[in-house]
Formats: structure tokens, sequence, C-alpha cells
């Protein structure tokens, strides 16, 4: 009965074979509410809401904000075939750091720096050397859940990751649809849209909730090169 419920369910069979696969290869990092690793499961089973709620899943996970030198902020908008939330408009980069040594160190962040490194290479072909691990500034935590489609969600401790680099993008259409460069006016434009459901313009919860409680005086820091004023990794935002 166990075996049965842990089955791929029927419209598995629709997921994007990409897609698939990542879902299985993937073994996220289970933490708890203070971000102590509990232990690890598969990205699939991390993300079924059902299981989410009854076993009260939490992984860890990282969201990259990369600026070019005008303190523009690169945004993606996610693909098509992505299973959790696609079509939707958000940060440069979201993933997790895997089960993995490399990912797994907790020694000034190194594990999540290594995790967004590897991802901005994956989705969007930036080239390792154009951002190294050390330049991205972890700016604060925030856990968050957040269903996708009823059978899908995100229930996450997210690491918000700041970087500013002038880099070359080559987005993966297996998990990009499209990129660009906003400023705080284009973003403000952006979120009328969303509002106001124009254009079909749809935000990722995580960024809203990122845009709504830090975004706009933390772009102030990071055009002041004052950005270490606003670092606080004490606390985990419960939002
Ligand atoms: C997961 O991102 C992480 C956050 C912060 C939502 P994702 O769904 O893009 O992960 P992946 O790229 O590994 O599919
Ligand atoms: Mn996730």
């Amino acid at each position: 009965v166990v075996a049965e419920k842990e089955a791929p369910t029927a419209d598995d069979a629709t997921m994007d074979a990409v897609q698939r696969r990542l879902m299985f290869e993937d073994e996220c990092i289970l933490v708890d509410e203070n971000d102590n690793v509990v232990g690890h499961d598969s990205k699939y089973n991390c993300h079924l809401m059902e299981k989410i709620d009854s076993e009260n899943l939490l992984h860890r996970a990282f969201s990259v904000f990369l600026f070019n030198s005008k303190y523009e902020l690169l945004l993606q908008q996610r693909s098509e075939t992505k299973v959790t939330f696609p079509r939707v408009w958000t940060n440069t980069c979201c993933s997790h750091p895997l089960y993995r040594d490399s990912e797994l160190i907790e020694k000034d962040f190194l594990g999540v720096r290594n995790a967004a490194q590897r991802k901005l290479l994956d989705e969007l072909g930036i080239q390792a050397e154009h951002v190294p691990v050390d330049q991205f500034v972890p700016v604060g935590r925030m856990l968050y859940k957040a269903p996708s489609d009823g059978k899908w969600g995100e229930h996450e401790l997210d690491y918000l990751l700041f970087t500013v680099r002038d880099v070359e993008v080559n987005p993966n259409p297996d998990e990009v649809a499209d990129v660009m460069y906003v400023d705080r006016e284009k973003l403000k434009e952006l979120l009328r849209k969303a509002d106001s459901r124009e254009d079909d313009i749809k935000l990722s919860p995580w960024f809203r909730l990122v845009v709504d409680n830090f975004m706009f005086k933390w772009w102030d820091h990071v055009e002041k090169g004052t950005l270490g004023e606003v670092v606080d990794l004490k606390t985990i935002h419960k939002l």
C-alpha cells in the first residue's frame, strides 16, 4: 500500500522528460524551521503538496538576484515545461542546494553559493568564472509555503543571494522562456500588470514576497554599495 502511494501518479505521464529526470535525480536537503538539516528527499516528494502537508516537509532553497553595473535586475520567465510555476516571471535564478558534500557546506554559506553558481550556468548559461561564489552576498533567509496548481507547490527555507555582475546570458530553453533586465520603474510596471492580469503577466509567489517585503529598500543599498548594512543571517523571516 505504501509503495502504491509513493508511485508516480497518472498525470506524471505528461511531465516534460527533462523536468521529470530532475524531479527524481535532484535530492533536496530537508531542514527544520531553524534551518538545521534533518534529512533529504527527492525533489519530486519535496514539491508534492500532499506530502508537504502530511509530513511537514520543508527544504532548503536559494534565490539569486543578479544586477548589472547599471543596477538593473535580471528577471527570467520560467519555461512552459516547469512542473511548478510554469510561465511566471521571477528573480534571476532559483533552485535548491542538493544533498551532496559540496552543497551541504555551511561555513560561509558555501554550499548554497556553490548551488547558485551551478544553476546560473544550467539555467542561464552564465559561466562560473563570471559569477564567483565569493561575490554572492547572502542578504537574508525567508520561510514560505506556496501552492502552485493544487498538486504541486513549494515549502522552502530560501537564501536570498545578491550579486552585481555584468554577464553574458544564454538561456536554456528547458528552463527559461525569456529574460529581461528591469529598473525600479519597470518592475513597478510589471507589478501593476500582474495585479491587473494585463498581458497575462504572472509573478512567482516567492519573488512577490521579496518584492513586497524587502526589494526596493535593498535595491537602494545595492546601488549605494551598502548592502552589508542590511545583511541579517540570524533572522528567518516567516512570510
Ligand atoms: C526552486 O526553484 C527554488 C525557489 C526559491 C522557488 P525552481 O523551481 O526553479 O527549482 P529548479 O530550477 O531546480 O527546478
Ligand atoms: Mn523548492
